[in-house]
């Protein structure tokens, strides 16, 4: 009986031997297009990362891909943002290729996009605008206090800086020079009233 508990446990021992470097020397990638990212942008970098964070179909073919890339070891990264209509993305910057780390790989044209330097392109990626909307670091226009959600304290903050009774720090400019206030919540580039009762109307409605 001990000699036959002993060839099972060699036999296992040989198997799990045997079966792990597999697994270990398997260096294929899981995404996609990681290749053309080393091909364009790695060159002799030793550091790097890389990854797809949302495919779009259109149909049954992948038309997009939304991708989140850097270069460099140790580099420093600031808090950068991005404006749109309704919010303002929000992304730590490193030392490249990309502005803000997101680009759109375009797969029947074969490149990648930059968030920023491609601003004006993106809107002819359907559904983007709303892949990027959804990111949780996003500050959302109105949310005057920057705790990523609007509520009641927002309005009252925009009316006691209108007031001049407590100055908001909500000031930002974006990765292409616009400038703006979170608290704006209508976005029409001035801190007004307006603001402060557009929140509040929303938070009726949502009720
Ligand atoms: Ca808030
Ligand atoms: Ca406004």
């Amino acid at each position: 009986m001990g000699k036959f508990i002993g060839i099972i446990l060699v036999f296992v021992l040989v198997l799990s031997v045997t079966v792990v470097p597999v697994f270990a020397e398997s260096t294929e990638s899981n995404y996609l297009y990681e290749d053309k990212f080393i091909e364009y942008y790695v060159g002799d970098h030793t550091a790097w990362s890389y990854r797809e964070e949302y495919y779009h179909y259109e149909g049954e073919q992948i038309d997009w891909i939304l991708i989140r890339g850097t270069l460099g070891e140790g580099a420093l990264s600031k808090m950068c943002y991005l404006k749109f209509d309704d919010f303002v993305f929000t992304s730590p910057s490193i030392c490249g290729p990309f502005d803000m780390k997101y680009a759109v790989y375009d797969v029947k044209e074969d490149m990648f996009v930059d968030l920023v330097d491609g601003y004006d392109e993106l809107w002819q990626y359907k559904g983007l605008i709303d892949v990027l909307r959804g990111f949780e670091r996003n500050i959302f226009l109105g949310d005057a206090d920057l705790n990523r959600e609007l509520t009641v304290l927002d309005a009252t903050s925009i009316q006691m800086d209108l007031a001049g009774l407590k100055p908001l720090w909500d000031r930002y400019t974006d990765q292409r020079g616009v400038s703006g206030r979170f608290s704006d919540f209508d976005n029409d580039g001035v801190l007004s009233i307006l603001d402060a009762t557009g929140i509040q109307l929303k938070l009726a409605r949502l009720d």
